[in-house]
């Protein structure tokens, strides 16, 4: 019997397994990726639950009058809009901690690439440039004596620091509030940390106080041995100002797995031997994508038996 099954909208692309769960659990709705809402009025009003990947602005929450619960695949959730919900009484989920080592373990994947250009060393095998020209160029970069700032260090960014701790670089971070279980040493701002470090990474949500925080003045300060690496996201960065950077000389090269406007990537960027780039692949890996999209459902699940969540967001209450 489908009656007693409450209606979870997928507006969009959903991940297969945890497509498969929902149409399991609920009755589910799936709209293309698209600007509107493509549903009937009787429909919007039977939505009680979304399950979505970072897409749930306010315009479609307010569509939907019955809405309890949104449930959002991935820890960022930049593209919900929380506030809103929090506002309205629905509640949103994410999916934090499952993801922490799978995209750990790539930031320091990245920082090696673009530090010692990995990438480009093996393309030059695969062209045969080796065998008919002779050995790749030195790296002008190495990790060896770096130091690293952390712009946040959070649930990935304690992981990614405790990764770097073998590579014997030292290590700095700056958040908006000083961690007192570190001893890492702390930056009062981002700019007195890219004054301080030689090897910027940065690891914090999309928000409106991030948006494009990482711009000239703090790539200035990176310095012309600068690295930087981003696997937060891409709106937290000047790109336009990142790509002069680079071309200039002002820092030496950087890392990206986010861009400022996904899939789309700017096309000086592809001129750029010094920058690195990977299409958002840092939690892209089929067990952690599994995990992931087990707590998008099984938040939804635990909602609609007895209330309860396993991961809400802050912006929004845990009704009982
Ligand atoms: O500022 P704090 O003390 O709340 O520290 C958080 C830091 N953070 C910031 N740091 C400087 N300026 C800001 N305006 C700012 N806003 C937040 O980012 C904290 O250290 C870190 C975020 O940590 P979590 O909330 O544990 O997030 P998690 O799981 O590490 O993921 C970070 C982001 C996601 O939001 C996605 O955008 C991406 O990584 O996958």
């Amino acid at each position: 019997m489908t009656d007693n099954k409450s209606t979870v909208l997928i507006p969009g692309r959903m991940h297969p397994r945890a497509l498969e769960r929902l149409t399991a659990a609920f009755d589910v709705v799936q709209t293309q990726p698209g600007s509107e809402l493509d549903l009937s009025p009787e429909t919007k009003a039977k939505v009680k639950g979304v399950a979505t990947i970072n897409r749930m602005p306010a315009e479609w929450m307010d569509q939907l009058p019955n809405l309890q619960v949104v449930s959002n695949f991935g820890v960022g959730y930049d593209g919900v809009d929380a506030r809103h919900a929090g506002e309205k009484g629905v509640l949103v989920t994410n999916t934090p901690d499952v993801l922490n080592d799978e995209v750990a373990d790539t930031t320091l994947g990245l920082l090696i690439n673009t530090v010692r250009r990995l990438p480009l060393a093996e393309t030059y095998l695969r062209e045969k440039r080796w065998e008919n020209e002779g050995p790749f160029p030195l790296t002008p970069l190495s990790l060896k004596n770096r130091h690293v700032g952390l712009l946040g260090l959070g649930r990935i960014g304690m992981e990614i620091a405790k990764r770097l701790e073998p590579f014997k670089v030292r290590i700095s971070y700056h958040t908006r509030t000083k961690r007192t279980d570190v001893a890492y040493d702390y930056a009062p701002s981002l700019l007195d940390l890219a004054t301080s470090v030689d090897t910027l990474i940065s690891i914090i949500p999309g928000t409106p106080e991030t948006h494009k925080i990482i711009n000239a003045d703090v790539l200035k300060a990176l310095g012309p041995n600068g690295v930087f690496i981003n696997v937060g996201r891409g709106a937290s960065v000047d790109e336009p100002a990142l790509i002069e950077a680079l071309k200039t000389g002002t820092i030496a090269a950087a890392g990206l797995d986010v861009f400022y406007d996904e899939p789309r990537v700017p096309d000086a960027m592809f001129d750029l031997p010094t920058l690195c780039m990977l299409p958002h692949v840092a939690s892209a890996s089929v067990p952690t994508r599994n995990d992931m999209a087990d707590l998008v459902v099984d938040n939804l699940i635990g909602w609609f038996r007895d209330g309860s969540v396993l991961t809400p967001v802050p912006e929004t209450p845990v009704r009982k």
